[in-house]
């Protein structure tokens, strides 16, 4: 059984930097909400669930963070105030692009003595300056709030966190759960204090299932909110079935599907009167186009029409 989500907030402790947090997003929220823009909070990343109070180990998920970080680049292109709040070290919108050796490869040193200088190799300038452009745009704007969490409690607070500053701005705000959030976790009363030790022998580990935030967030947090949730399965003949569950249960707008194995090419719009692909012609491939690019687009016409048809 699920504990109670209530009951998860009080057994567990908010992270270190949580009343920060919260004033920048209270800050963010109320400075876009008082020009009437959207805002999108975009969530990504995986979560971690903690094996001991002083974290040595802990269990993780493969998310990488690609589509949190694409979609957040594309909502901002869309016009939107971004909340982007994402796994500590996980990929973040446009730095993106030049991750590991990559950005170091673009840069020339002139080693002159004292007066060494670093420049862009004339060959990455085309490269580099539409995403310096787009990030400086951002920045300068105040169009885009990075907040981060690691462990699954710390997800927790910060949505809850986030949702609360939303709320005033009704169905103008967007909450697009992107992250891989762990569905099992161990309970922080039944977490041992210090590094598990091998000479005591192999460790019976048992997990529990985490409260499904979709439930408060939905009906109390953000009740007019424009709410796309993710669901990503390995096994396509349940993915649908699972995608139109959680919309009954949770009755949100949107789910959108897609399988491990062909998340960059293909999800499917689950609506609660249709689905539909979204998916990358080959051609699109070829160009570098990203699905991202389609998501976004797509949900960002379900968002302007439901926010057309709104009731007040
Ligand atoms: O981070 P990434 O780009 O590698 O993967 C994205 C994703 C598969 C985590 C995301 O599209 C998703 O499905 N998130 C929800 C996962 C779930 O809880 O079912």
């Amino acid at each position: 059984m699920a504990s109670h989500w209530e009951e998860f907030y009080k057994t567990h402790l908010p992270p270190t930097d949580f009343e920060d947090n919260r004033s920048l997003l209270k800050e963010f929220c109320e400075r876009h909400n008082s020009t009437g823009e959207r805002i999108a909070l975009v969530t990504s990343g995986g979560t971690t669930v903690p094996l001991e109070h002083n974290t040595v180990r802990f269990v993780d998920n493969f998310s990488a963070g690609t589509r949190g970080a694409a979609s957040a680049e594309y909502f901002l292109e869309q016009g939107y105030a971004v909340i982007f709040m994402h796994r500590t070290k996980s990929l973040e919108p446009f730095t993106r692009h030049f991750n590991g050796q990559k950005f170091m490869d673009m840069l020339e040193l002139h080693d002159r003595g004292p007066n060494t200088t670093i420049t862009v190799k004339p060959d990455s300038v085309d490269v580099l300056a539409p995403v310096l452009a787009n990030y400086k745009a951002a920045q300068e704007t105040g169009k885009i709030l990075y907040v981060t969490f690691t462990t699954v409690s710390d997800y927790f607070w910060l949505l809850r966190a986030a949702c609360e500053c939303l709320g005033p701005l009704g169905p103008k705000a967007l909450l697009y759960l992107a992250a891989a959030v762990s569905d099992f976790y161990i309970p922080s009363s039944e977490l041992p204090t210090h590094k598990i030790q091998s000479s005591v022998g192999a460790p019976t580990i048992s997990l529990q299932l985490v409260p499904k935030l979709l439930a408060p967030l939905v009906s109390l947090w953000v009740p007019q909110a424009f709410v796309v949730s993710f669901k990503l399965e390995t096994d396509e003949n349940i993915l649908i079935a699972k995608a139109r569950d959680s919309l009954n249960k949770y009755k949100h707008k949107l789910v959108v599907g897609n399988m491990l194995q062909t998340r960059r090419q293909k999800v499917v719009f689950v609506t609660p009167e249709s689905s539909y692909e979204v998916l990358l012609s080959r051609e699109q491939m070829i160009n570098g186009m990203e699905i991202e690019d389609l998501i976004v687009s797509n949900v960002v016409i379900s968002h302007s029409n439901f926010l057309a048809s709104f009731k007040y």
